[in-house]
C-alpha cells in the first residue's frame, strides 16, 4: 500500500487518510511560518500592518478542509490566512498582498493589508466593516440553491462581529430559506482589547443559532480533528439540502489584535503565559506523532520545506514591482477594459452589459 493511502487508527476515526492529516499539518504549519515572517517584516519596517491568524490556524484549516476547492465558496475575514491557504492561496499570494505589490493576487495592492481573496480560488474579497462578509456568503448560498449547483458557501468572523446586524440578518435569511451555508465564529475571547464578557451577554455565540432554526455547534478550536468532524457534518448537511449550521470554534489569539496595539495593556502576564499550552500547532503535532502518522524526520523535512517556501515568497514579494498609481481605479468597479484579461482578483463579466 502507498504511504498516501495508509489509514492509521487516528485518520480512520475521522474518515480521512494519513495524507490528509499530514496535508492539514502542513497547511497549519505554513500559515504559522508565513504569519511569523509577517511580524518580522513589520518590525523591520518592510510591511505596514499585520493582523495575525496565530492560534486560529488549526480551526481554520480543519474547517475549510471538507469544502471543495474551485466549487464551493468562502468569504474569509482578516485572520483567515490558514483558511485561504487551505483553499488554494500560496505563501506568495499572502506576502505579495502584505507588500501591496502589483502582482498581489488579492487586489493588486488596492485592499487594506489582511483582506485576502481571489476569484481564481472562489475566495471573496473582504470589506473592512466587520461582518459584512456574512451577506456576501449568504447571497452566494442563495444563488447556489436557486441554480442547483450543489455548492456550499462558508464565511467566518470573530465573536465581536457576531453582534453586528449583518450576523442576525444573514442567519435569519439562511435559516428561513434552508441555504447551503456555514457560519464559523472564531471566538478568541477579545474584540481588540474588549473581553468577550463585555461583548456578549451569553457565554456562547452558538446559542444564537437556535433563534434562526439551525444547529449551533461548539468546538475546541485548538483540537484540529474535532473542528474537522463538525465542519464535515455541516458540509454534508448543507449539500443534502438540510440547511445552514453555525460552528463556534473556541480559539486563542496568540498575538496582539494587530501590529498596532500592545496586548500587555489589557491581558495579564498569567493569561499570556497560559496560551502556549493551548496552541493548536504543537497539540496537533503531538497527536500525529503519538499516532505514528508524523515522524521526527518528516516533521524536520516539512519545516525545512516551509521555511524555504516562505524565504522564496519573501524575496519574490520584496523584488516584485509596485502597482502603477495610474491603474488604481482599474478593476475596482465592474467596468469593461476592452482587450484586457482580468487579473485573478478582477471581475469576470457575464452577460452583455456585465453590470
Ligand atoms: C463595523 C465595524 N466596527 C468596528 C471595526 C473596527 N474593528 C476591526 S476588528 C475589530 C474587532 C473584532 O473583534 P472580533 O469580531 O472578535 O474578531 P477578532 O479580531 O477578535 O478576530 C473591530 C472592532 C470595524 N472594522 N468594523
Ligand atoms: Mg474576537
Amino acid at each position: 500500500m502507498k504511504a498516501s493511502e495508509r489509514v492509521s487508527e487516528l485518520a480512520a476515526s475521522v474518515g480521512l487518510t494519513d495524507a490528509d492529516l499530514i496535508g492539514m499539518y502542513r497547511v497549519i504549519s505554513l500559515a504559522r511560518t508565513v504569519d511569523e515572517r509577517m511580524w518580522i517584516l513589520n518590525r523591520a519596517g518592510r510591511i505596514p500592518f499585520v493582523i495575525s491568524g496565530q492560534g486560529h490556524e488549526g480551526a481554520q484549516a480543519a474547517i475549510a478542509w471538507p469544502l471543495k476547492k474551485h466549487h464551493d465558496w468562502i468569504a474569509p475575514f482578516y485572520r483567515s490566512i490558514a483558511t485561504c491557504l487551505t483553499f488554494g492561496m500560496t505563501a506568495r499570494d499572502i506576502l505579495t498582498a502584505q507588500y501591496a505589490k502589483a502582482i498581489d493576487a488579492s487586489s493588486g495592492g488596492r485592499q487594506m493589508p489582511g483582506h485576502y481573496g481571489n476569484v481564481a480560488n472562489n475566495l471573496v474579497s473582504l470589506s473592512s466593516p466587520v461582518a459584512t462578509q456574512m451577506l456576501h456568503a449568504v447571497g452566494i448560498a442563495l444563488a447556489a440553491k436557486i441554480r442547483k449547483t450543489g455548492q456550499v458557501a462558508m464565511t467566518s468572523m470573530g465573536e465581536g462581529s457576531s453582534n453586528q446586524g449583518d450576523f442576525h440578518e444573514g442567519l435569519n435569511f439562511a435559516g428561513i430559506h434552508k441555504l447551503p451555508f456555514i457560519l464559523v465564529v472564531e471566538n478568541n475571547g477579545y474584540a481588540i482589547s474588549v473581553p468577550s464578557s463585555m461583548e456578549l451577554a451569553v457565554e456562547d455565540v452558538a446559542v444564537r443559532a437556535a433563534g434562526y432554526g439551525m444547529p449551533g455547534v461548539i468546538v475546541d478550536g485548538s483540537n484540529v480533528l474535532e473542528c474537522y468532524v463538525a465542519a464535515k457534518a455541516a458540509v454534508d448537511r448543507a449539500r443534502a439540502g438540510d440547511g445552514p449550521t453555525l460552528i463556534e470554534a473556541k480559539v486563542i489569539r496568540l498575538t496582539a489584535h494587530s501590529s498596532d496595539d500592545q496586548q500587555t495593556k489589557y491581558r495579564s502576564a498569567e493569561e499570556l503565559a497560559d496560551l502556549a499550552a493551548k496552541d493548536p500547532l504543537p497539540r496537533f503535532r503531538a497527536q500525529l506523532k503519538d499516532a505514528g502518522v508524523l515522524t521526527d524526520e518528516l516533521e524536520a523535512s516539512i519545516a525545512a520545506e516551509l521555511k524555504a517556501e516562505v524565504d522564496e515568497a519573501t524575496d519574490y514579494s520584496e523584488s516584485a514591482a509596485e502597482p502603477d498609481p495610474a491603474t488604481a481605479m482599474k478593476w475596482v468597479f465592474a467596468e469593461d477594459w476592452p482587450g484586457e484579461t482580468p487579473p485573478p482578483w478582477g471581475f469576470t463579466l457575464r452577460g452583455s452589459s456585465g453590470h
